[in-house]
């Protein structure tokens, strides 16, 4: 595998996995500090070309694994995706389903929206969200179509029901009563059991993996956003059992903190309004996890 480090927001550069492997050759650092204030939280199109732009092809030497920094850069996910020259599966874990429609489009809140209108994209199945995302459509909107046509999978971690109103009507996978979707959840699931739920939606040969480490409970993960309950063994198995199935083309990870510095009075109080106030006490966390998550990956890409 060919693991290449963005640096967008110094959330990487200093932890000892990222370090060691940079020393070692095993991976490259692509500096992209000069973008990372206006690619934060979302950009503007003429923003993201240029990051997209200076991307480094794929070469087809293998898997691609990519590490991106903050979750606040999940949208980047979509620039990478669109590299990707055969049809795949998007397999996301995350806290929140990233599915709102929002101005500018190029969001971190968005970005499973343009994954959907990408051709070779079959399908995304996006699994372990707990965020009030789901429960308050009013707030972060719902692709609804896309959930009914199933070129979005949802397999939720916990979440109550989501009232949908007017907009009531079947979802495959899930009870549709009282004008309320009540979600399959997938809580304490053991990674077999998520695999039996998963692997039917999976009609590719080749996965794309897109981690956002908020999925992750506070003692597995340090990151920007509130954070769900997914069990980082979970996480681990179920990625494992992927890669014994399915030919995983690339790899992509964020969900590690930095702090945020907008100088935008739109960013500045959209991340007031959504994120937490206070940073995690500690980072240390975010270098264990992702020696796991690379070790595993090595070992399994
Ligand atoms: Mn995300």
């Amino acid at each position: 595998m060919r693991l290449s480090v963005l640096d967008l927001d110094g959330s990487l550069t200093w932890q000892a996995p990222v370090r060691r492997r940079v020393a070692e050759g095993r991976a490259e650092i692509l500096d992209f500090r000069d973008l990372g204030r206006a690619l934060r939280l979302w950009a503007w199109e003429r923003d993201f070309d240029r990051f997209a732009r200076r991307l480094p092809a794929a070469s087809g030497e293998g898997p691609r694994v990519f590490m991106v920094g903050s979750g606040d850069y999940h949208h980047l996910t979509a620039a990478i995706l669109e590299t990707v020259r055969v049809p795949v599966t998007v397999v996301h874990f995350d806290n929140h389903p990233d599915w709102a429609w929002t101005f500018p489009r190029r969001h971190c809140g968005s970005w499973v929206n343009e994954a959907l209108g990408m051709p070779r994209v079959a399908r995304v199945v996006t699994l372990g969200c707990c965020s009030e995302d789901l429960t308050r459509p009013d707030r972060a909107g719902i692709n609804l179509l896309a959930l009914r046509t199933k070129r979005l999978v949802m397999l939720p971690w916990q979440t109550p029901p989501t009232p949908l109103g007017k907009r009531a009507g079947p979802v495959p996978g899930h009870a549709v009563a009282d004008d309320r979707l009540h979600w399959t959840t997938l809580a304490g699931a053991t990674a077999p059991e998520i695999m039996a739920r998963l692997a039917p939606e999976i009609e590719t040969d080749a996965v794309w993996i897109t981690l956002d480490k908020d999925v992750l409970g506070q003692g597995e993960a340090a990151t920007n956003w509130d954070q769900g309950g997914m069990p980082l063994d979970t996480v681990e198995a179920v990625i494992g059992d992927l890669a014994s199935r399915h030919r995983i083309h690339g790899v992509d990870i964020c969900g590690d903190f930095s702090a945020a510095r907008h100088r935008n009075p739109m960013k500045w109080t959209e991340a007031l309004l959504d994120q937490p106030r206070q940073p995690p006490a500690s980072l240390a966390v975010n270098e264990s996890t992702n020696e796991r998550l690379l070790s595993l990956l090595e070992r399994v890409l």
